[in-house]
């Protein structure tokens, strides 16, 4: 199970640009290293851990908010539009089309509501045999339930499934599952993840089973 933000693709730059625009126009502070806390998370929470970093809670009602949060989306459906093939992070393609060729079922665990446009954009939906919908996952990462999600559609067990995340709330949601997990370039501030990577390109389907292997 992938998540899609910093395994499939990168997306967090363009989360980033849309979030930096919202947070200057309102006078608050958000820079690449805060961003980082909004890897993984909802757009709610993301505004959330904005408004707390800056002591700013209080200041906008939930109208407010709702309407800020419709802002950020629209700027960062327009940062999708740049989208291509040529955005699936490297070695990807090649690491879906060996584990479809060993028989192995793939699903796509994103927070992202976006998550279908930016796999059309991409190409590669066809590759996956279930697309969580972030729209009908009730509680976002650190909980289970968009993995759980999965493998149910899946029909499969947890502890037979393995998750790929880059983020600290992932890695997180994924050990709540029951699941084992890899981690690419995980920022770990608590829990890290079975099997670290740096990056995408190192993956390799025959050392990710054989380390999982019982
Ligand atoms: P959207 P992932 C997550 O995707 C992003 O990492 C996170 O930064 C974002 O806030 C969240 O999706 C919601 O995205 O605003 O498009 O619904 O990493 O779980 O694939
Ligand atoms: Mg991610």
């Amino acid at each position: 199970m992938f998540d899609l933000d910093g395994v499939l693709t990168d997306t967090a730059e363009y989360h980033y640009q849309a979030w930096k625009q919202i947070a200057d126009e309102h006078g608050l502070f958000f820079d690449r290293s805060a961003n980082e806390q909004l890897k993984g998370v909802s757009r709610r929470r993301s505004l959330e851990i904005i408004l707390e970093a800056n002591q700013a809670g209080q200041r906008f009602n939930e109208q407010e908010k709702e309407q800020i949060i419709g802002i950020k989306n629209k700027i960062y459906q327009n940062l999708l539009k740049n989208i291509t093939v040529r955005d699936i992070l490297p070695g990807i393609e090649g690491f879906l089309r060996e584990a479809r060729t060993r028989g192995l079922l793939l699903a796509v665990a994103s927070a992202s509501r976006n998550a279908d446009t930016v796999l059309t954009r991409l190409g590669i939906k066809p590759v996956f045999d279930y697309i969580a919908d972030a729209g009908k996952i009730a509680r976002t990462k650190p909980d289970p339930e968009v993995f759980l999600d999965c493998c149910r559609n899946l029909g499969v067990q947890p502890q037979s499934c393995i998750g790929f995340e880059d983020s600290q709330a992932g890695i997180e949601a994924i050990r709540s599952a029951q699941m084992r997990s890899v981690g690419i370039h995980v920022n770990v501030t608590s829990l890290a993840p079975d099997l670290p990577y740096q990056g995408t390109e190192e993956l390799d389907v025959q050392q990710v089973l054989a380390y999982f292997e019982e």
